[in-house]
């Protein structure tokens, strides 16, 4: 994963990144001019945009990493690929540090706890639904998956599946059913049910279907949610912010899970996502099994990518 950026950057290899016209092996010290600055933060702009961040938030970060390279206190001597990889760790936390947010931690203060989650078609939300209720039920909580996608062919067949597997309650009602109404019979379950957590999945459909927007709020009011998560396909490259906007503006989004992150060679859109929205991502998916969805931290994005 990542490895565009990565590549991009330069960061794969020891002593190769920079200008060409410096040579390898020196540092950046009082020696570089500002020239070789701009050069640098132009360099690294290019290689954000085509690793899929959004331009302006390629721009905010080339802005910010040379004031940092112009800052006297970073020409210090030293392995200049390490100051460079630092110098960018600092900017891209500086511009994409936002409060964190644990689902598990939050579910552990209310009963029920109830999570919808939305997104469009085939971005991950009934996978992740089904790896998330085993973490919930691993962590000792009662789980009930409300089966509220009742449009797409398969879709309650697939929830079904998923609880069979997990060992988990699945509440669904017949195919083209009222999708709110699921959710109300789901959390009606869990509220006599102490340590509980309601996930709702729901359809999917087209980015611009009003219908499903409208479906959307009226699960929303029917369920109460206590969170609203969106799943993004990290494959979506920069068209994950109009989707983040779109459902923001419809529902309210909490956070995000971006999923297929394993198949992502990119890997910018999580920087997009997190300097231009301010919302946290909790989860990444990193493949098809229920265990293949990790806590997100930026730390360990920075890590996969400088290291
Ligand atoms: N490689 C990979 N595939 C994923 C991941 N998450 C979901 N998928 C696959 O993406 C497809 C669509 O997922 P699904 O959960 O049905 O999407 P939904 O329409 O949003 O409910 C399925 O084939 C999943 O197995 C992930 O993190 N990595
Ligand atoms: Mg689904």
């Amino acid at each position: 994963m990542f490895e565009k950026l990565k590549e991009k950057l330069g960061l794969g290899k020891k002593d190769d990144v920079t200008t060409s016209r410096e040579n390898k092996g020196t540092s950046i010290n009082v020696a570089a001019s500002s020239k070789d600055f701009e050069d640098i933060a132009g360099n690294l702009k290019i290689s954000l945009i085509e690793a899929d961040v959004a331009l302006p938030v390629a721009d905010r970060i080339s802005n910010v990493l040379l004031k940092k390279l112009d800052d006297k206190s970073i020409r210090l001597k030293g392995d200049r690929n390490s100051v460079f990889k630092e110098a960018v760790r600092a900017t891209i936390k500086e511009v994409a540090t936002v409060n964190p947010m644990d689902l598990v931690d939050l579910a552990g203060r209310k009963s029920p706890f109830i999570v919808m989650f939305v997104g469009m078609n085939g971005t991950g939300k009934t996978t992740s639904i089904a790896k998330l209720a085993e973490i919930f039920k691993e962590k000792g909580f009662y789980v009930v998956i409300a089966a509220s996608d009742t449009f797409r062919a398969g879709a309650i067949e697939q929830i079904a599946l998923h609880g069979e597997k997990l060992g988990v309650r699945v509440v669904k009602h017949q195919a083209g059913g009222d999708p709110a109404a699921v959710s109300f019979d789901a959390v009606k379950h869990a509220s006599k049910i102490e340590r509980s957590v309601v996930l709702i999945d729901t359809a999917g459909r087209m980015q611009n279907n009003k219908n499903l927007l409208e479906e959307m709020k009226k699960i929303k009011r029917i369920s109460n949610p206590d969170s609203i998560i969106l799943t993004l396909d990290a494959l979506s490259g920069t068209d994950v912010l109009s989707q983040a906007k779109l459902f923001d503006e419809a529902v309210g989004i909490d956070g995000y899970i971006v999923t297929k992150i394993d198949a992502d060679a990119k890997g910018g859109c999580i920087i997009s996502l997190l300097s231009e929205t301010k919302k946290p991502i909790l989860y990444i998916g990193t493949g098809q099994t229920y265990s293949e969805l990790i806590q997100f931290s930026l730390d360990w994005y920075l890590n996969r990518l400088l290291n």
